[in-house]
């Protein structure tokens, strides 16, 4: 009958392994639920989710964005890392894709944006001031995190760790959440300098841009878990106890 005493043991390693697993670290990947670039010359293009950034052959150079929705985290973000996916093919025949540029290496640098999600969906011209200062919030303010790519980087996901300040911009939002993001690298000359060429939020499946998030769970989680553990613990130790103990009436003979 010693198997009814190691039962409660048993639930007791299983829970703890659960708890270690799940509770103490959890990992999520949130998909971006928006991407595309405004360009200094103040032009966005409402319906275009493509992600491009950087110097193009038109004189114009772009910053991108990409929108992720944080409603379903809970808990501490103590790591996050955006991984954002860098084409190895073009759209169409003679269009540039990935890392085109004549220089061995770009860096890609993150910042904060301020500009509000609704606005950075909708349409701007050629011109347009509100879309140039959304262009500039793009590329500026607090830094994130940066990278250097390289064409190296093409058919692969370029990865941004971020830095303390995008930890905390993440820990502080609520809903959806926008990083922007700039080559800070480009020389003064019309060419191409650029990143995530021909890349479409819509035709990179299955290979989205993403936020991989490490983050703990809420403090009444991690209570309820001790309490949990803790009644099993009291459970284990009861029937050990019972089981030892000998029935009444043997005693008494
Ligand atoms: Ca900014
Ligand atoms: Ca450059």
């Amino acid at each position: 009958m010693h198997h009814t005493t190691l039962r409660p043991a048993q639930l007791l390693l299983g829970a703890l392994s659960f708890a270690l697993s799940m509770g103490v670290q959890a990992g999520t990947t949130l998909y971006a639920t928006g991407a595309s670039w405004f360009s200094n010359a103040g032009e966005h293009t409402q319906s275009s989710d493509n992600y491009a950034v950087g110097g193009g052959q038109d004189g114009y150079t772009r910053n991108n964005y990409f929108l992720f929705d944080l409603s379903g985290v809970s808990g501490p973000i103590t790591s996050a890392t955006l991984r954002v996916y860098n084409p190895n093919a073009p759209v169409s025949a003679g269009f540039p894709y990935g890392y085109t540029s004549s220089d061995p290496t770009e860096t890609y640098a993150v910042f904060d944006v301020s500009t509000p999600a609704a606005d950075l969906a909708a349409g701007y011209g050629i011109g347009s001031l509100a879309g140039q200062a959304i262009f500039s919030d793009l590329g500026s303010g607090q830094n994130f995190g940066m990278t250097t790519a390289s064409l190296a980087d093409n058919g692969k996901f370029v990865e941004i760790s971020l830095n303390a300040s995008g930890l905390a911009a993440l820990n502080a939002a609520h809903g959806m959440f926008a990083f922007g993001g700039t080559i800070t690298t480009l020389d003064n000359v019309v060419n191409k300098e650029s990143l995530f060429a021909s890349a479409y939020l819509s035709s990179v499946a299955p290979n989205v841009p993403q936020l991989v998030i490490s983050s703990v769970p809420e403090p009444s989680e991690s209570v309820l878990w001790i309490a949990g553990l803790g009644l099993l613990g009291l459970a284990t130790r009861r029937r050990a106890t019972r089981a030892v103990r000998p029935p009444i009436g043997e005693l008494k003979r």
